[in-house]
């Protein structure tokens, strides 16, 4: 297996709008990034995956961009993005932008121009029908919306402000290369492709068959991993990615480990996806769903069969890429941790997980100091565009308001997109404004100041293993990955081997001591300092020598 850079790399999650605000806007932006870059070089990371920071109305805080070749004004100029790049660089951290190649904002020109008439030359770049058909927006509601000046209906999968662009029509695929182009050439180091499953969708256009109490039905089948994924794919590899060396990953909802051969590898757009299922697990097996009781009961069981299934799947195509969480889900310690009494050691068996399996991982803002969900009780807190359009459907619905705040309070997308946590001072050190979304009050105790000076803390952990598994990548990055006993609930027992040696780790998932005979194993490192013998301390994270 080749070595690259891409494979070996730790590549840290920016939300810019929450990362750290420069001017007192209460906006996070780019020179806030540029003044902490000495924050993510003593972390140990290797690149930085920034969010969209494209011009954008921010309905879906810039994943509707108006304007694909300019800097959203919030976040600064193309000369602070120019500098970011450069200062980066310099530092020898790369650069990961977000590409979304699925939909543009209902504001930019090529759309103001699509709903001008029926006969606009931009008209096709959008998925216009003067019927639609059932399908239910992934943002609630119905995915078509009706254009009175046109009287024709627009095809929107997520929110009704982020218009479908029409892959089927040849020139639109040209201009999205053209751009694609115009930023590989500033010298950027790969993309994050977003909602890149969902491109292609079915030329029929079927009714979905599910249908719920709302008339709609999901249309996932019909648009997620499309029939024309792979083509698309391999049009855009041809044109864009050919013969450069960039990281991309793709995030692929709805698809199987079997359609990886076909989507990803060395000589294809995608080297990588994000799996998602460990991210779904907590929402049933139908997924979010209007009305679902949230957090569905899940086990460690069917987390520990996800991974096992995907690692063999990229061991056979492609390169695997492993996370806990992202701006899109609840706080990492939060869903599969334990925010209260067992915080940090929750917290570090999370560390140990992440940072021990194979592929490139992705650490995502915050979770270094064990930030967790915000638990805003009221609506005004909430800011995403998710959440807001669920509640308002829930309100209509007359449905129970303290219900719905705790289905939103736990699963909300803005859990994990309050600023973050640089210090006890005011604003958490993020602003001297007011913040653009309510802070985490813990920040008081949970904060970047206080964990630096803590040889103990979530943060000095992180760098621990950050370092160990630079150390040893050949192990800890490419070895193979031999999990035991895949149906324990309680313990998570995985071998890291190359060549004849390598870790064994052992993961405590539960508050519970539990038993455990080490053999004779070395022990490397414990997460809580001291190791006993024959049992495991709630939520210890142990890493042998074999
Ligand atoms: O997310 C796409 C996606 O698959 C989401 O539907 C995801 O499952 C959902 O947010 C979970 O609640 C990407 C971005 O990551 C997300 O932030 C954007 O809102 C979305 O695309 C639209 O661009
Ligand atoms: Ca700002």
């Amino acid at each position: 297996m080749s070595r690259q850079w891409w494979k070996e790399a730790i590549v840290y999650q920016i939300y810019p709008r929450s990362f750290m605000d420069s001017n007192g806007d209460g906006i996070g932006d780019l020179r806030g990034i540029i003044q902490r870059i000495d924050y993510l070089v003593s972390l140990g990371v290797d690149a930085v995956w920034l969010n969209p920071v494209y011009r954008s109305p921010n309905v879906d805080n810039g994943y509707d961009i108006s304007d694909f070749f300019s800097i959203m004004e919030e976040f600064g100029s193309m000369e602070d993005w120019e500098e970011l790049l450069s200062a980066l660089h310099a530092r020898g951290i790369r650069l990961v932008m977000d590409l979304v190649l699925n939909h543009t904002s209902d504001q930019h020109p090529w759309f103001i121009a699509s709903r001008s008439s029926r006969d606009d030359p931009y008209r096709h770049y959008y998925i216009w029908r003067d019927r639609p058909n059932n399908w239910r927006s992934l943002f609630e509601g119905p995915a078509w919306e009706y254009d009175e000046a046109t009287g024709e209906y627009y095809l929107h999968v997520f929110a009704r402000e982020q218009p479908d662009l029409n892959w089927a029509y040849p020139p639109l695929r040209e201009e999205l290369y053209r751009m694609v182009n115009w930023w590989l050439d500033k010298g950027i180091d790969g993309f994050r492709l977003d909602a890149i499953s969902v491109i292609s969708k079915h030329p029929d256009f079927p009714d979905g068959e599910e249908v719920g109490p709302d008339g709609l039905a999901p249309g996932t089948p019909y648009f997620m991993n499309g029939p024309h994924l792979g083509e698309y794919l391999e049009e855009l590899y041809r044109r864009c990615f050919h013969g450069r060396d960039v990281l991309t990953v793709g995030e692929c909802a709805g698809v199987h480990p079997d359609d990886l051969p076909h989507l990803v590898g060395d000589d294809k757009a995608l080297k990588s996806i994000f799996f998602m299922d460990h991210m779904f697990l907590d929402l049933g097996p139908d997924g979010y769903r209007f009305g679902n009781p949230y957090p569905y009961p899940w086990r460690w069981s069917q987390f520990k069969r996800i991974v096992h299934t995907w690692y063999r799947a990229f061991s056979r195509a492609g390169w695997m890429s492993f996370y806990l969480g992202n701006h899109d889900f609840p706080r990492c310690i939060s869903r599969f941790g334990c925010d209260g009494e067992y915080w940090l050691p929750s917290g570090k068996l999370l560390a140990t997980l992440l940072l021990t399996m194979p592929g490139t991982i992705y650490l995502y803002q915050g979770d270094e100091i064990g930030m967790t969900n915000a638990h805003f009780t009221s609506i005004e807190s909430y800011r995403d565009v998710e959440t807001l359009n669920y509640y308002r459907r829930a309100m209509e619905e007359g449905r129970d308001t303290g219900e719905v705040m705790a289905e939103i309070m736990a699963r909300s997308r803005d859990n994990a997109r309050t600023p973050m946590q640089w210090s006890s001072a005011p604003h958490a050190g993020f602003t001297t404004g007011e913040p653009w979304i309510p802070l985490n009050p813990n920040y008081r105790t949970i904060n970047v100041a206080r964990q630096e000076s803590d040889r103990d803390s979530l943060l000095s952990y992180y760098r621990r293993l950050i370092r160990m598994r630079k150390e040893h990548a050949d192990v800890l990055v490419y070895g193979d990955l031999l999990m035991r006993d895949l149906d324990s609930d309680h313990l998570w027992v995985y071998d890291r081997t190359a060549g004849h040696g390598g870790f064994r780790i052992v993961l405590n998932l539960t508050p519970e001591e539990q038993e455990w005979e080490e053999g004779d194993a070395a022990l490397v490192l414990s997460s809580l300092g001291d190791a006993e013998t024959g049992r495991l301390r709630p939520y210890e994270a142990r890493i042998y020598r074999i």
